[in-house]
């Protein structure tokens, strides 16, 4: 395999084509969502695939790269909701903001911009712009190259440096980056700014409307959307600049696999990239080395010319999940170390070094079973969102280490990323910890399909998996959560999405959240993994716990019988409010969320003995919030821990299953204080 020069890509192209997307026409035809959803059915045959990303390799220091923060304090200022293409027209990032005249906020990132103000920020639709002020040292200035990134900005960005457009980006909660080396001002101050727009409409991941309600204070655009949590926006990530040599090692990619008797095998490819400077540099060799924990080389290989190649590892240490073995979550680093010609004759110097955490294991899939190092798995974890207090959707480390030790205290092994990727940093931390991920695009809901979605979505699935790909943690891709797959428009949209998501799977099996129901839907016969989503006694039968073994277990068989694939609940739960007690149980009450999940589980063993049952995941792992809407108190209050996390009364009894499962599958030994004394007449025992 060749390595692939990347030119310096033209920026302006790309922040045009977003800042084209900004036509009001484009929000306002969206004002009645009803009339488009007999929308005709298309032909997909002119659609175009995305272009694939490149580079976008987590920001880490090594011995030729420095990575700078620019998380912190930033400005903001909202634009006018009737207006919001104003700062465009009167092109504010020309200046400082506050030479606007406007407001100025004091707004931390990475966080929502939403619930950190008093006033009516949290329901503002349209654009709002961040600045702030960075200094670039001289000594960046020559031998290399200054790159700006973004981790996820909510929905969609522009961004200029001192003035000068830099890049932009549209689809929330992943990441982009540019090389600004350009637009610096070395040994001197550089302003950022940063439009950031929520508006979401038929052809965004997800879609949204917005229209015109008029209100007491004149008509105002308000924005809609059918997905079940508040659509927070702003800078969610962090935000970093980061030098790389003028020839560097811009992107990688790791396979691997595990023979029974031990063997590890590492697939790599690398792809190098130059500035106009770099491509008089002369790449000499490749050194590819895999040290273990203690920092030991356990494989290496020397390459000359050449950017792909094997490792082999006698008596890997292989990757397993949490609570399949004692030591979970097992990473390696791969060093990868490139050489050039030096300027004195026949020396080589090193140019480059990334590393990479890697975890060696086998996936395989068959239609009963989803396999890890030849082992049948069972899924036990939940449905999550990335929220919390004030920040939203703002990375937040103290709140990720926390979830984390949640996870790990119920003894659950897997999570899907409901509905979006999650963090690189919660995606780094599954691998270390052995937490395994259904990574899921942000494609919630979507309902009016027709091509420009579909290379939408295409892209959502794209950057993601380029994102997501080299994570030991990630056993499949969800393409979608809940979309209207019954609807007619489904069938030629999903067979030609998911044959392209095929192309580019990686080694993980296809899944998606299913809400329609087993006969009607056309999306479950292209996917590996059937994932289906129910609220028996909750949404239907509300109250009766008394009907869900039957109707849940004639469900799973249905999808079963219908599909011949292996069968997963992604979704089942009922709202409780913390602290509300009802005996006998009545819905909305701790002990109704106990019995609800009792039930299930009754009805989980029974599937489980069918031979293709191979997950059950809770909805939800914490209380969220949402739109504002008579159903929801405060947000969605499904969770198995409070918004705050902390645990409600079913926490204790999931745990407790979750535990069981734990030593009736993989024979782990219970936490001593899963149980408590009660009398030497009575074991409270598994
Ligand atoms: C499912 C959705 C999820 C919702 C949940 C609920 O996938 O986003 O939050 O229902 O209603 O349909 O609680």
């Amino acid at each position: 395999m060749k390595s692939h020069w990347m030119p310096v890509t033209c920026l302006l192209l790309g922040s045009l084509q977003v800042l084209l997307a900004y036509t009001e026409n484009d929000f306002l035809v969206n004002a009645n969502r009803k009339e488009l959803t007999d929308s005709p059915l298309f032909e997909y045959d002119n659609v175009r695939k995305p272009t694939p990303t490149k580079g976008l390799l987590y920001p880490r220091d090594s011995e030729t790269r420095e990575v700078r923060s620019l998380d912190g304090m930033w400005q903001l200022v909202r634009s006018d909701p009737y207006d919001p293409l104003q700062g465009i027209r009167e092109k504010w990032f020309m200046d400082a903001l506050r030479k606007t005249g406007r407001e100025i906020i004091s707004m931390p990132v990475p966080a929502s911009y939403n619930d950190i103000t008093t006033d009516n920020l949290r329901d503002h639709v349209g654009t709002v712009w961040y600045e702030r002020t960075f200094f670039v040292p001289r000594s960046w200035k020559t031998m290399q190259r200054t790159w700006l990134r973004f981790s996820s900005v909510h929905y969609s960005a522009v961004v200029w440096i001192n003035g000068r457009n830099a890049t932009s980006h549209s689809i929330g909660h992943l990441p982009f980056e540019s090389e600004i080396s350009g637009l610096l001002s070395f040994g001197g101050d550089n302003r950022i700014t940063v439009m950031c727009d929520n508006r979401l409409s038929n052809r965004t991941i997800p879609q949204g409307s917005v229209y015109k309600v008029a209100t007491d204070d004149g008509t105002v655009p308000i924005q809609s959307y059918t997905f079940d949590f508040f659509n927070y926006a702003g800078i969610h990530r962090s935000v970093h600049l980061y030098t790389t040599p003028l020839l560097h090692i811009s992107d990688l990619e790791v396979t691997t696999q595990l023979t029974k008797e031990g063997l590890g095998r590492i697939d790599y490819r690398v792809w190098l990239d130059a500035s106009k400077e770099g491509l008089q540099i002369q790449p000499i060799q490749l050194r590819v080395q895999l040290r273990d924990k203690d920092g030991h080389v356990a494989a290496q290989q020397i390459n000359k010319a050449v950017y792909h190649g094997t490792l082999l590892v006698p008596n890997a240490t292989p990757w397993w999940p949490y609570l399949m073995h004692s030591d979970p979550g097992y990473l390696y680093n791969l060093q990868f170390e490139l050489f050039v010609a030096s300027n004195e004759k026949e020396l080589e110097s090193l140019q480059d070094t990334y590393r990479l955490p890697v975890g060696i294991r086998s996936l395989s899939w068959d239609n009963d079973s989803l396999l890890l190092n030849g082992k049948p798995l069972y899924l036990r974890g939940f449905g999550r969102h990335e929220d919390s207090d004030i920040r939203g959707k703002g990375l937040d480390n103290a709140l990720l280490a926390r979830d984390f030790n949640l996870l790990k205290w119920t003894g659950a092994n897997a999570y899907r990323t409901s509905h979006y990727p999650y963090s690189e940093e919660s995606m780094q931390f599954a691998d270390q910890h052995g937490i395994m991920i259904i990574d899921e695009c942000p494609a919630v809901n979507i309902d009016i399909f027709e091509p420009q979605l579909l290379e939408n979505h295409m892209s959502s699935l794209e950057q993601l998996i380029h994102r997501d790909r080299n994570h030991p943690s990630v056993v499949a891709w969800s393409v979608a959560n809940e979309p209207r797959s019954n609807k007619q428009g489904a069938l030629k949209y999903f067979e030609f999405l998911v044959n392209y998501v095929r192309e580019i799977a990686h080694g993980r099996p296809l899944t998606a959240a299913i809400n329609a129901n087993s006969s009607s839907c056309h999306l479950a016969q292209f996917l590996d993994i059937v994932g289906f989503n129910r609220y028996n006694s909750w949404y239907q039968n509300s109250g009766r716990t008394d009907m869900i073994l039957n109707l849940l277990t004639i469900e799973a068989q249905s999808w079963r019988d219908r599909f011949g694939k292996p069968v997963i609940q992604f979704e089942y739960g009922g709202d409780t409010m913390e602290g509300m007690h009802s005996l006998p149980a009545f819905i909305w009450s701790e002990e109704y969320q106990v019995e609800l999940f009792s039930r299930h589980f009754k009805a989980f063993d029974e599937l489980r003995g069918r031979g293709w049952f191979i997950g059950e995941f809770v909805w939800n792992f914490a209380d969220f919030r949402t739109a504002q809407t008579i159903t929801r108190v405060g947000g969605n209050k499904k969770g198995v821990f409070t918004r705050n996390r902390q645990p409600k009364e079913v926490a204790h009894i999931l745990r407790r299953r979750y535990f069981a499962l734990a030593k009736e599958l993989d024979m782990f030994g219970l936490p001593e204080d899963l149980t408590v004394y009660i009398s030497k007449h009575i074991h409270n025992e598994l």
